[in-house]
């Protein structure tokens, strides 16, 4: 690093008797190598300079410090560290005020808490979010929240990463005033002026003595088995625990020894690494080439048609964006029901005290009800939401064709259907373009953008642009049989029915998938979901399916019983008196005995390790060739997809990043292995075989441009 480079990212310059130091280290002043440097080299500039009576400390731009720079993780320590930096701080012997006027995360708080005083303004955000990195605070974050703002508050808020405003900051004790404006230099010096004509002494956070230490034990206590329930599986929630109780204990210096040990276990975690491959590549999937080539077009006014569940959720989530919407459907008792369905969720948030009438009517006048498409020829953009049958939704679209304007978007939510044969449907495919909402779709995060043969690419930056206008993460997709998602869910749910068929019960996989990480194994979601869904779409492809290929008919026999899951008491587990959490049934398991007598199935055991083994080599097989055939654009693509709409355990980083982790020369000898059984299922990925073969992971195809 040059010494300018050095010089520009913290530049200091004396106002009166006070230094106002800046960090100016774009996009959020993340606590870099040359800010630590800069920061340590203007404390010292301070203490040297017989006209500095006071520091302050501010970051230029939209954030104080948004903490350590993530990326330096993982690569050789460069000095000083950040823990260094912090003691330096509060070491100084002149006053240092931190004034924060944005972000103030992580270390960004924890430079703030080894400053002396402390003041906020409105736009101020503040936490300790290292948590959501698999990491703890570990530059005195542990030791000195629980000094300022008290052992419980100090462990919720490093447990929960939430972020504090100004004045919830100010109530729990984290800073001392509450400035107005949004000009940091000016609020510090006004507090620091102050805070020298008032003679205020130096005042260091770690001489704060903890009250009341056996009842803040006992609290620990209780904290840490809540912890480890809740946490299930994670790794530093638990080590916050162990640092939080180290403050209490221990003299400062050795509970940030403590914490600096703890600091570095999660670092070399494994789970470090999934949760901020997570972090990053979630920010990756908005850049795609048709941003850089084409603007967004402008929208305000939104169609959607359909009321249903899924045209109801849309409908919320643009209405919440502060779009108008204006909902289609075929007739009075159909549009009736989509706006009772609008309308239902907003009325729980109202029932759990979350929203007012008020507020709910303010909504809702940005709602239109409709049963004529001519009502929607002045929208910006619509989004069909019809029953997931190609000759519906192109009669949807001709119509779309006959009434919306010029330049409209006209976007479609199927999730596995041929969006070229939809677009072909108009005169204008350049326009129309997927938008694959996951159910709830006012709640579920991911939105699959499929970009179609013949769409044009400001079309696509448009869809991209209403992802983040809805805070969805949006991640571009081909067109194939069930995009990057449905498709390659498709092939996992396989190898779980061949397992099952081969000796493994439903509950033993739904097991060791959960132990996995996975909130739900892949049985209950189908008894969530509902088991006539998958039933229809098999018998939609038994006329095409390979003779050849092995068919798993037990859900089928389920199904013909009637038992569709949840909402029908009873599927691949008993609902018994409409409960949500299902009970293995012994008919089921004689139904799979039956069905493997049939088949000349000798049943075998599976241990946990070998059904993960063999679900995941199963993912990463068909995400690899989702990969090579461009579906998805890189490999954290698909990392995204099964994020944050199917459950992928968030500290596994995804099963790209997780068969990075493995080694991909292990997943294809897995492959190679089942493929002596199977060998039509089990065909290698010819991108996995490459990158075997070269030596490579797939991760080194996310950073190829
Ligand atoms: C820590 O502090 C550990 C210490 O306790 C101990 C150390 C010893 N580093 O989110 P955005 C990039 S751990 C590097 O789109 P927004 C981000 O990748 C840290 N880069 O903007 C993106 O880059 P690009 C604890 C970072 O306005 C760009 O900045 N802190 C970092 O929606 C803009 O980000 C956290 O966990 C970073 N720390 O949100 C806070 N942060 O343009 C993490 C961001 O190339 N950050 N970038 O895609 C955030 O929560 C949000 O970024 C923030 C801004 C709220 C600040």
């Amino acid at each position: 690093m040059s010494i300018e480079a050095k010089a520009s990212v913290v530049r200091t310059a004396r106002q009166g008797r006070v230094l106002v130091v800046t960090i100016d280290n774009p996009p959020v002043n993340a606590l870099g190598v040359a800010v630590r440097q800069g920061l340590q080299a203007a404390v010292e500039q301070a203490e040297a300079d017989a006209a500095v009576q006071a520091v302050l400390i501010v970051g230029a731009g939209k954030a104080f410090i948004a903490g350590a720079d993530i990326r330096e993780f993982g690569q050789p320590a460069q000095p000083p560290s950040l823990p260094e930096v912090c003691n330096r701080i509060e070491a100084c012997g002149k006053l240092v005020v931190a004034a924060i006027h944005g972000p103030a995360l992580g270390g960004g708080l924890e430079v703030a808490m080894a400053a002396h005083y402390r003041v906020a303004l409105p736009a101020a955000k503040l936490g300790l979010p290292e948590v959501n990195l698999g990491l703890l605070p570990g530059a005195g974050g542990t030791q000195r929240a629980p000094r300022l703002m008290g052992v419980r508050a100090a462990a919720g808020l490093m447990l929960s990463g939430q972020h504090l405003g100004a004045h919830a900051a100010f109530d729990a004790g984290l800073v001392d005033r509450v400035a107005q404006g949004t000009d940091p230099v000016a609020a510090g010096l006004q507090y620091a002026e102050e805070l020298l004509a008032a003679n205020a002494p130096v005042r260091r956070t770690r001489d704060i003595a903890i009250g009341d230490k056996p009842a803040a034990l006992a609290e620990l206590d209780a904290l840490a088995a809540e912890t480890a329930k809740k946490t299930r599986g994670l790794f530093s929630p638990g080590k916050i625990v162990e640092c939080v109780r180290a403050a209490v204990e221990l003299p400062f210096d050795e509970g940030l020894a403590r914490e600096r040990a703890l600091f570095v276990q999660c670092l070399d975690s494994p789970q470090r690494q999934g949760l901020i491959h997570a972090f990053f590549a979630e920010r990756e999937t908005a850049k795609i080439p048709e941003a850089k080539a084409a603007a967004p077009r402008t929208f305000a006014a939104i169609a959607v048609i359909g009321g249903g569940t899924m045209g109801a959720g849309i409908t919320v989530s643009a209405l919440d964006a502060g779009f108008t919407v204006t909902m289609v459907e075929r007739d009075q008792d159909s549009i009736a029901r989509g706006q009772a369905n609008v309308e239902k969720v907003y009325d729980g948030l109202i029932a759990k005290g979350r929203m007012s009438q008020d507020a709910k009517a303010a909504v809702m006048a940005r709602y239109t009800p409709s049963i004529s498409y001519d009502d929607i020829a002045h929208v910006d953009l619509v989004i069909e939401a019809v029953f997931e049958d190609l000759e519906v939704k192109k009669a949807v679209f001709k119509e779309l064709d006959r009434v919306c304007k010029p330049g409209a978007v006209l976007a479609t939510n199927t999730s596995y259907l041929d969006i070229d044969a939809i677009a072909a449907a108009t005169a204008r495919p350049q326009d129309v373009i997927g938008l694959h909402f996951f159910s709830p779709a006012n709640i579920m995060k991911l939105l699959e953008i499929v970009v179609p043969a013949k769409v044009s690419a400001d079309v696509v930056a448009t869809a991209f642009e209403l992802a983040k206008r809805m805070k969805k993460i949006p991640v571009r997709a081909g067109v194939c049989d069930g995009f990057i998602g449905n498709r390659i869910l498709a092939v996992y749910k396989q190898v779980a029915d061949y397992m099952m068929e081969d000796g493994a019960s439903p509950y033993e996989i739904d097991e060791a998938v959960r132990a996995f990480g996975y909130p739900m194994g892949p049985f209950q979601v189908t008894d969530l979901a509902g088991g006539d869904i998958g039933w229809a779409t098999r018998k939609r492809r038994a006329a095409t399916r390979d003779p050849k290929a092995r068919y798993v008919e037990v859900a089928d026999r389920i199904c013909e019983r009637g038992w569709f899951g949840q909402k029908t008491g009873r599927g691949f587990y008993l609902y018994a008196n409409g409960a949500r959490t299902g009970m293995p049934d012994p008919e089921v398991l004689a139904i799979v005995d039956a069905e493997r007598a049939k088949k000349g199935v000798t049943p075998r055991k599976f241990t946990p390790e070998e059904i993960m083994r063999r679900y995941m080599a199963a993912m990463v097989n068909e995400g690899a060739k989702v990969v090579e055939e461009g579906i998805a654009l890189r490999p954290l693509d698909v990392d995204v997809t099964f994020l944050s709409g199917y459950g992928f355990p968030r500290h596994r980083g995804g099963p790209m990043k997780y068969a990075d982790m493995v080694g991909l020369p292990q997943v294809l000898a897995d492959i190679r292995a089942f493929a002596q059984e199977d060998p039509l299922f089990w065909k290698p990925a010819p991108l996995l075989e490459k990158l075997v073969a070269e030596g490579r992971n797939f991760d080194s195809l996310n950073k190829a441009d």
